[in-house]
């Protein structure tokens, strides 16, 4: 039975690899993002399979709501949704860090991720089924210089989590915080804005996770038993731990 997939972020990295992983598998997919060239793009290469592309910022709440309400009745009943939209700004320190920076990250990995989980929460309380994949990150968890307000935010969404998923006992609605380490996608790009040798050295000298692994762990998670929920997955690069505690010496 095909499932209907809301994906936030499907215009790249792991969003768009599970935009491919999840159509190819036949279920319906919703793509979003903001690039309407990146979404048409995606549109063609999937053109055999069952993909809806909208096109909205998730910080913008009218919009997320919007497009929400007013789905083609064939993608009403969303089964999974993949809150993957997100972005770090800057890896300055707190006190050279751009106060803009630190509110785009709040809007899109905080808000607008509230905004789409709260949209869709009340069809899948309806049907008494749904999976909610939200994009944390190891930064939630481990602190690092620069990583400031990204790993803040990554914080709330890891809390934000298991307190839905408290919220919702009794709807058999499952709820899994993903948590990657250091993955080659647009991520320092974005990071770096648009540096892209900066980029490229964060990713030198070692494998790194690739879109695709973590696409494939979203993918497995979706197709385990209804009564399995995992709450939280870490996952890093073989070559990333948290070695390196640092002391600051005299
Ligand atoms: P990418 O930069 O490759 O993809 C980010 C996606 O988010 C893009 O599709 C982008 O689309 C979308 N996006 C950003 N801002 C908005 C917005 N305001 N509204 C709608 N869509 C938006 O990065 P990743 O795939 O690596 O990142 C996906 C998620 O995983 C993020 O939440 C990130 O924080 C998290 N993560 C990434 C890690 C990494 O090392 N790569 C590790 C741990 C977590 P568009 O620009 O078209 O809107
Ligand atoms: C992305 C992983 O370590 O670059 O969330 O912050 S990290």
């Amino acid at each position: 039975m095909p499932r209907t997939v809301l994906i936030t972020g499907a215009t790249s990295g792991f969003g768009k690899e599970c935009a491919r992983m999840f159509a190819k598998n036949g279920d319906k997919v919703i793509a979003t993002g903001r690039r309407a060239d990146r979404l048409k793009e995606l549109k063609e290469e999937l053109k055999d399979y069952d993909v809806l592309t909208l096109q909205f910022d998730v910080s913008d709440k009218e919009a997320v709501l919007e497009n929400i309400a007013f789905l083609p009745s064939k993608y009403k009943n969303i089964d999974i949704l993949i809150n993957s939209a997100g972005l770090a700004l800057g890896l300055g320190l707190a006190p050279d860090a751009l106060i803009e920076d630190w509110e785009q990250m709040i809007d899109t990995n905080i808000k607008g991720l509230l905004y789409v989980t709260k949209a869709v929460l009340p069809i899948m309380i309806e049907r008494k089924s749904g999976y909610i994949f939200n994009l944390g990150s190891i930064a939630g968890s481990w602190p690092y210089q620069g990583g400031n307000v990204y790993g803040a935010t990554k914080a709330f969404v890891e809390q934000f989590s298991y307190n839905l998923r408290t919220d919702l006992k009794g709807t058999n609605i499952r709820v899994s915080n993903i948590e990657p380490g250091a993955a080659k996608t647009e991520f320092s790009d974005v990071r770096f804005k648009g540096d892209s040798q900066e980029a490229a050295k964060v990713y030198e000298g070692y494998e790194p996770l690739l879109a695709p692994d973590i696409a494939n762990l979203i993918f497995t998670l979706a197709n385990l038993p209804l009564h399995v929920n995992v709450n939280s997955l870490e996952v890093m690069p073989t070559a990333q731990t948290w070695a390196g505690l640092h002391v600051e010496k005299n």
